[in-house]
């Protein structure tokens, strides 16, 4: 008998990453099956809508003169302990694990409820740093549940942590991520195949070298590269794509709370990453029937199937521009991107996903 109405707390990132984007979506399924959810956060958080039946609790971050910088993790801490008593919470979610699963630990101990969802960089950056490695291992050793969002990384964790996490791939809404060829004519011209890119450009997602590859595709195809979203690496995506002569092409889209009005317009998703854990962005972009060719790293090949995309070799630029333009040429295009849709509702549906952690929430409450 699952628990018809849970008190939950959910923990998460409020800016423009994927941790953040997946625990405030869980969030709002759950609220909407009619479970109380609270979302704790330094903001509110950037995929939230302002009419939700989540409830934001803020998280603040205090500064005092004596600290060389501001005590995010005793913060987060001490809201958890003090909010959930006053909210009667059944159970801690937390995501992303550093520094939240340690915090969560601090201010609740073993006794509690408490499940952490493993992201990606939480395992294999920050988690083997002997700075963060000790507490964060001993908070997940402790919690009732671990889980990661797809087996590489639960691999990976079991080797940086010695836990063994529940693998629970990411989920996509089909209702808000769906083919929509008629935007295209806002991005691309006449007759250009529309590339598209989306992330918060970080050293890892390697932007400079989804330029270098698409100037090789623009050399034997009309075609624009769009890049959604913001980040350390612009100025220098800018700077290669006009050292390689292709900044007319190479298109520049601030962040937007709706991803999904430019990634239905695009015909191919690209992804040149050194490491991703999993790429929600990807997913978004295949529910929205866009095939996606990307790097063959992390927990990207449990999600792009030779059915709805290609896997390249991380740094093999060649490769990627070939990839492209096969798929550009190929007359199976069209049934490659309805496929893409079909294969993202099957595997990755928000209703499924949902009932999964549920069952991750049952087994911590008994
Ligand atoms: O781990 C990170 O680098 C940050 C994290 C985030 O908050 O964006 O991204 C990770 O979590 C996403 C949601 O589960 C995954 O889609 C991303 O692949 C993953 N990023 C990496 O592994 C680099």
């Amino acid at each position: 008998q699952r628990p018809s109405s849970l008190r939950l707390g959910l923990v998460a990132y409020p800016g423009l990453g994927g941790s953040g984007i997946v625990a405030t979506e869980l969030a709002e399924r759950l609220a909407r099956m009619g479970h109380r959810v609270y979302l704790f956060a330094t903001e509110r958080p950037f995929r939230l809508p302002q009419e939700s039946p989540v409830a934001f609790v803020p998280v603040d971050l205090p500064y005092y003169p004596v600290f060389p910088g501001p005590l995010y993790t005793l913060s987060l801490a001490g809201t958890l302990e003090r909010e959930a008593k006053r909210l009667g919470l059944d159970l801690v979610h937390t995501h992303y694990a550093i520094p939240h699963a340690a915090a969560a630990y601090l201010a609740l101990g073993e006794g509690f409820p408490l499940v952490h969802t493993l992201h990606g960089t939480d395992v294999s950056l920050l988690g083997l740093d002997p700075a963060f490695h000790g507490p964060t291992r001993r908070a997940l050793l402790a919690a009732r549940a671990t889980t990661a969002v797809s087996w590489a990384l639960a691999k990976e964790a079991e080797k940086a942590f010695g836990v063994k996490p529940v693998v629970i791939h990411n989920a996509v809404d089909p209702e808000r991520f769906y083919p929509r060829p008629e935007r295209k004519r806002l991005y691309a011209e006449e007759g250009e195949w529309l590339l598209l890119h989306a992330s918060n450009f970080r050293p890892i997602k390697r932007v400079p070298d989804l330029v270098r590859a698409f100037a090789k595709v623009r050399r034997r195809a009309r075609a624009r590269l769009l890049l959604l979203g913001k980040g350390p690496e612009e100025a220098e995506a800018r700077r290669v794509a006009e050292e390689l002569g292709v900044a007319p092409w190479v298109t520049f889209h601030p962040p937007t709370r709706h991803p999904e009005e430019v990634l239905g317009a695009a015909d191919l998703f690209l992804l040149a990453s050194e490491e991703e854990s999993f790429g929600q962005a990807a997913l978004e972009a295949l529910a929205s029937g866009v095939p996606v060719v990307a790097t063959a790293v992390g927990g990207v090949p449990e999600l792009v199937t030779p059915e709805v995309g290609r896997l390249v070799e991380l740094g093999d630029l060649e490769g990627l521009a070939e990839a492209v333009l096969e798929l550009l040429q190929s007359p199976h295009l069209p049934e490659m991107r309805r496929r893409a849709r079909a294969y993202a509702i099957e595997r990755f549906h928000p209703e499924a996903i949902t009932g999964r952690y549920l069952e991750v929430y049952e087994k911590a409450l008994t």
